[in-house]
C-alpha cells in the first residue's frame, strides 16, 4: 500500500534550472571561459560543490578549496537574488493539484532535494505547508545517488521505504530512489530516464489514482 510520495524540488516542482544556469555562467565568464546550456544539464540534481567542480573542470582550472568556497558563495548569492523574485506561478503545471490529491487520499509528503536553498524556495512558491517533512541540502552528508536524502523523508514521514514513490526529474535521483527500495517515478523524457519504474513527462493530467494503477503494491 502506497504510505508517502516524496518529490525531488528543480526539475519536479519548480524549474530552478534556469537561474541556476544565469549564475554558473556569469561565474565561468569572470573566470574567462564559457558554460552553456547543454553544459548546464550536467549539474541538476547535483550538490552546489559538485556542480562548481564540474563547472571548473569544463574551464579547465583549478583553485584551493578556501577559493572554490568563495566561488560557490558567490555564485549562490547572485542564483539568491533571482529566487527571491520568485512567485506561485513558477510552480511547474499540475504540481499543486497533485499534491492536494495526495493529502485528500492520506498519503505523506516529502520533499528530498540537494538544494540548500529548499525552504526559501518553497517559501516563495507558497508551498511549503504542503509539505509533511522536508530534507534537503542542509540535512543530508551523501548526495544522490546515494538514498540518504530519501531514507531520511520516509524515516520523519514514519514510512516504510518500500510504500514510497519517488518523483524525480534527474538520472542521479532515479538510482538514489531504487537504492532506497522505492518506486521511482522519472520526469522527462523517456529516452534518458527509461530505467525508472515509471516515466511521465509532467504532472498535467497526473492523479493519485493513475499512479496507483501503475504501482505493484
Ligand atoms: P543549491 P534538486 C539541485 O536541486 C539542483 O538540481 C542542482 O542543480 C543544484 O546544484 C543543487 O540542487 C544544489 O542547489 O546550490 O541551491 O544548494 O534537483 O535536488 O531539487
Ligand atoms: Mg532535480
Amino acid at each position: 500500500m502506497i504510505e508517502a510520495c516524496l518529490f525531488d524540488l528543480d526539475g519536479v516542482v519548480v524549474d530552478t534550472a534556469k537561474y541556476h544556469f544565469i549564475a554558473w555562467k556569469a561565474l565561468a565568464e569572470e573566470l574567462g571561459f564559457e558554460f552553456t546550456l547543454e553544459d548546464n544539464e550536467r549539474l541538476k540534481g547535483v550538490s552546489r560543490m559538485q556542480s562548481l567542480d564540474i563547472l571548473l573542470e569544463i574551464g579547465g582550472l583549478q583553485f584551493s578549496e578556501p577559493e572554490k568556497l568563495a566561488m560557490a558563495e558567490k555564485k549562490n548569492t547572485l542564483y539568491v537574488c533571482y529566487i527571491e523574485k520568485m512567485t506561485p506561478e513558477e510552480t511547474l503545471p499540475g504540481v499543486e493539484k497533485f499534491l492536494q490529491e495526495l493529502r485528500n487520499a492520506g498519503i505523506g509528503i516529502a520533499l528530498g532535494s540537494a538544494s540548500k536553498n529548499a525552504p526559501m524556495i518553497l517559501e516563495r512558491i507558497q508551498l511549503s505547508g504542503m509539505f509533511d517533512a522536508i530534507v534537503d541540502g542542509n540535512s543530508i552528508s551523501e548526495a544522490k545517488p546515494n538514498p540518504e536524502v530519501f531514507l531520511k523523508g520516509a524515516e520523519k514521514l514514519g514510512v516504510l521505504p518500500e510504500n514510497c514513490v519517488v518523483f524525480e526529474d534527474a538520472i542521479a535521483g532515479i538510482e538514489a530512489a531504487q537504492n532506497a527500495n522505492m518506486y521511482s517515478v522519472g520526469i522527462g523524457d523517456q529516452e534518458t530516464l527509461g530505467f525508472a519504474d515509471l516515466v511521465i513527462p509532467g504532472f498535467e493530467g497526473f492523479t493519485v489514482e493513475k499512479l496507483k494503477a501503475c504501482l505493484p503494491f
